[in-house]
């Protein structure tokens, strides 16, 4: 292999690198946010680290089965909520991360 050869070969690799680390790669992520939603019942409430325990169903968007888990939440998510409410539930999954978009409780 002669100089420029490698010269070349060395200039491809780092083009595709620049590539590969495009700035906006982590805007265009969003558009990959997947959501979906569920009924859950509410587990438990925390106020003081927001945080909103439910029980719900399997989520075949997310590829998820029936759990009980936490959620992080807005206080005004929390805001109205009882331990035992019938809540349904709006949840997006982008890069691996959890976000609860909304909660409704359900009218009984
Ligand atoms: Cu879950």
């Amino acid at each position: 292999m002669n100089r420029s050869t490698c010269l070349a070969l060395l200039l491809g690799l780092s083009l595709g690198s620049a590539q590969a680390a495009d700035p906006h790669a982590g805007h265009h992520q969003r558009a990959t946010m997947t959501t979906a939603r569920t009924q859950a019942e509410v587990r438990s409430i925390d106020h003081q680290s927001n945080q909103l325990g439910v029980a719900h169903g399997a989520i075949p968007e997310l590829k998820w089965p029936p759990m009980v888990m936490d959620f992080s939440a807005t206080p005004e998510q929390l805001q109205g909520l009882a331990v035992g409410d019938q809540v349904e539930l709006e949840i997006g999954v982008e890069a691996g991360e959890v976000h609860l978009l909304d909660v409704r409780r359900q009218s009984d």
